[in-house]
């Protein structure tokens, strides 16, 4: 099976890392695809290494590319990148795609959807959602930071994709990566979703871990009234909410208590966040459904400030 990875950042190195340290059967071929070559390279030739939840360390050999023509035909292609980066990232994966092959998205939120049912590209689409937490220590150096349920859904796919899909999961499970296919995959992208709201945008601003949300009362109220509306938009929506969101996302918190959030992880390199894809996506949901949504709007007014900043000092 040749799985390519789009996206080595934190998630796509904690499969990539756990696939390679724990999944010897059956046999893969497994290969990065950067849109840096320099960075492909440094991959290819300093290994990845894979800090595992209990604490060891391990140095892997990996294959690391910018050239997706170097790979030829995937039969996986799991697309780890940001939100944002889906574009360019889907252009790659059109040339290694094929009628069988199997295309797997990993974004957090739920803005993607249209852009990659409408994408044209070959093959079956299947859309998952991680609550792993994992962080870049350095390029190439990822820490799994906690464990949770990785879910995947096909949205699109023969029956044969299906099975096929099945034995990816199977794989990803047996890597540690505790993962499961879901027939209707929509409830759990909003579950997650609903985790995001109360994490992500507050742990970037107030610059902790994601457990550190839980010794605020300010903080936590935040993470409450933010979940508890983006649940009232699922509710109007017709999507099922399981019966506490906010007890989730506070075990979240506590299960992934040592993790820096993607979102902040962003913020201290700079780089675009999510928030349009996660508090923005509620937003924007809320305001077709004409409902009020205060504390995402905050959310999302703040976080955009601190992009804009760090944007508009250039850096
Ligand atoms: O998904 C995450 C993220 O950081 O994006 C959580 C589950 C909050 C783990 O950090």
């Amino acid at each position: 099976m040749t799985i390519v990875i789009i996206g080595p950042g934190a998630l796509g190195c904690l499969i990539g890392g756990s696939l390679l340290l724990r999944a010897a059967f059956p046999p893969i071929d497994l290969f990065f695809l950067d849109r840096d070559p320099e960075r492909a390279h440094r991959l290819t030739g300093q290994g990845l290494r894979f800090d595992t939840v209990d604490g060891h360390s391990h140095l892997l050999e990996v294959t690391a590319t910018a050239e997706p023509a170097s790979i030829g035909q995937a039969g996986v292609v799991l697309l780890c990148v940001k939100a944002g980066g889906l574009p360019s990232a889907l252009a790659q994966a059109g040339t290694m795609l094929h009628e069988n092959s199997l295309l797997i998205a990993l974004q957090n939120g739920i803005a993607h959807l249209p852009l990659l049912l409408e994408s044209g590209l070959p093959g079956a689409l299947a859309v998952g959602t991680t609550a792993q937490g994992a962080t870049l220590l350095a390029p190439g150096h990822v820490r799994h930071a906690g464990r949770g349920p990785t879910r995947i859904g096909l949205l699109r796919g023969s029956n044969e994709a299906a099975g096929y899909l099945e034995d990816l999961c199977l794989l990803l499970d047996r890597a540690g990566l505790d993962c499961e296919t879901v027939a209707d995959v929509t409830p759990h992208l909003w579950a997650k979703l609903l985790v995001n709201v109360g994490i992500n945008a507050l742990t970037a601003l107030h610059g902790c871990k994601n457990g550190a949300l839980l010794d605020s009362p300010e903080w936590l109220a935040t993470l409450t009234a933010a979940v508890e509306e983006a649940a009232a938009v699922a509710r109007a929506k017709g999507i099922p909410v399981e019966n506490d969101p906010v007890a989730r996302t506070v075990a979240v918190c506590r299960a992934t208590a040592g993790n820096t959030s993607s979102m902040l992880q962003d913020v201290l390199k700079k780089k675009a966040t999510e928030i349009e894809a996660i508090n923005g996506a509620v937003v924007g949901l809320a305001d077709e459904l004409g409902l009020a949504v205060p504390v995402n709007r905050f959310l999302l007014e703040q976080v955009r400030a601190l992009e804009h900043g760090y944007k508009a000092r250039g850096s």
